[in-house]
């Protein structure tokens, strides 16, 4: 069967991408190698944090930019995506993470309020600032409804007219003007193809002689139970946070109010120890989870620090963490979307755009130098 294009992999970045290609009337094909919906991948689960304190400028104007795309999916799909709940930024006073956030959101006129410790402890008495420590309020944040949001983007895709085919495995690619891609089950031909396979990316790319340097781990995502119920919740207005340099630990925490299992909180590390991708379940390392108890008895005293919930989720890390957005060095009908490092969910619909874009030969609306495959190779 001959399509315009086929996307390869139906996490949240390729169904954006093949959402925004079927609303530009293209004839488009979705492949996902395992049934849908799963949890095997990185899209998985109820919810996702999406801020827009960042320390990098470049990835403003894409979260501009993805916040409307996401209100837009919203209108189309007719379900409630987003909730705003802030997110409280904490880290070394004077280390680089708030302040760089403190100029990138300044600079761009994203309004921040900075918190004192003593304004902290009387607005937020739930949870122990470390000494040393500030703290930041992003308003703008939130949660984004996850599995809900891949559906409805899937839907929006189908409902122009996109066709997904799930449970088939892709084995082969064979680049040329007429890109073939075999599954398990079948041949499909293309004029151009999107690889947006996540975690499998790296493996998928070797089919077309590209190795980029993408590292996957797999991620404990962990739910704590509140002492008294409620004193974490949504409903009670408690936002998403981010720790910068806990103590505990050499990477950052996040954590999400509680919302999807009532009473209990989602609080994870933002790292994990290496995997393959079809051998997640073998990797055990759970020391990870230990520094979130350590963490949690200090900061989060409302909390049991034993977990009460613990799921399992996968980053593909580039080496500087920043996403690969950009065409194949060889083969220009092949665009490739990798390398979300763990912070890419809230930019799916903003990565669909761009890939599409590049895809249909259009300059992207963003500047991709900084998601470039060069950088790697120089
Ligand atoms: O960087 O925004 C982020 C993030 C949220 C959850 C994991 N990473």
């Amino acid at each position: 069967m001959v399509y315009e294009y086929i996307v390869i992999g139906a996490g949240i970045q390729g169904s954006f991408t093949a959402y925004h290609l079927a609303k530009n009337n293209k004839k488009t094909l979705l492949l996902e190698q395992f049934v849908l919906p799963h949890s095997r991948g990185s899209s998985h689960g109820q919810t996702r944090l999406i801020r827009k304190s960042y320390e990098d400028d470049f990835y403003i104007n894409m979260l501009e930019d993805t916040y409307e795309l996401w209100a837009q999916l919203e209108k189309e799909a007719g379900v409630k995506l987003f909730r705003r709940t802030g997110v409280l930024l904490m880290g070394p006073e004077n280390g680089k993470d708030l302040q760089l956030i403190k100029s990138v959101m300044q600079r761009n006129k994203i309004p921040i309020v900075v918190l004192e410790r003593d304004e902290f402890s009387q607005h937020i008495p739930s949870v122990n600032l470390t000494s040393g420590d500030g703290a930041m309020l992003e308003s703008t944040g939130g949660v984004l409804y996850a599995d809900r949001a891949l559906r409805a983007a899937q839907a929006v895709f189908q409902s122009h007219g996109g066709m997904i085919k799930d449970g088939e495995k892709v084995i082969n690619i064979e680049p040329g003007d007429l890109i073939t891609v075999t599954t398990d089950s079948g041949t499909y031909q293309a004029k151009n193809l999107v690889i947006t396979a996540g975690p499998w990316a790296k493996t998928l790319l070797s089919h077309t002689g590209l190795q980029l340097p993408l590292k996957v781990v797999r991620i404990n995502v962990c739910y704590w139970k509140e002492k008294v119920p409620g004193s974490y919740s949504i409903n009670n207005r408690f936002p998403c946070f981010m720790q910068f340099q806990p103590k505990e630990a050499e990477h950052d925490i996040y954590g999400l109010p509680s919302n999807e299992y009532p009473g209990l909180m989602k609080i994870c590390y933002h790292m994990g120890s290496e995997t393959e991708p079809d051998e997640r379940d073998r990797q055990t390392d759970r020391r990870d989870v230990e520094a979130l108890s350590s963490y949690i008895s200090r900061c989060f005293p409302g909390l049991v620090s034993v977990p009460a919930v613990v799921e399992s989720c996968m980053y593909t890390m580039t080496p500087d963490k920043h996403f690969v957005l950009d065409r194949h060095p060889s083969y220009s009908n092949i665009v490739i979307g990798a390398g979300f490092s763990g912070h890419g969910f809230k930019f799916g619909p903003v990565v669909g755009k761009v890939l599409c874009e590049l895809s249909m030969g259009l300059n992207p609306s963003h500047d991709l130098s900084p998601f470039s495959i060069q950088r790697f190779q120089g």
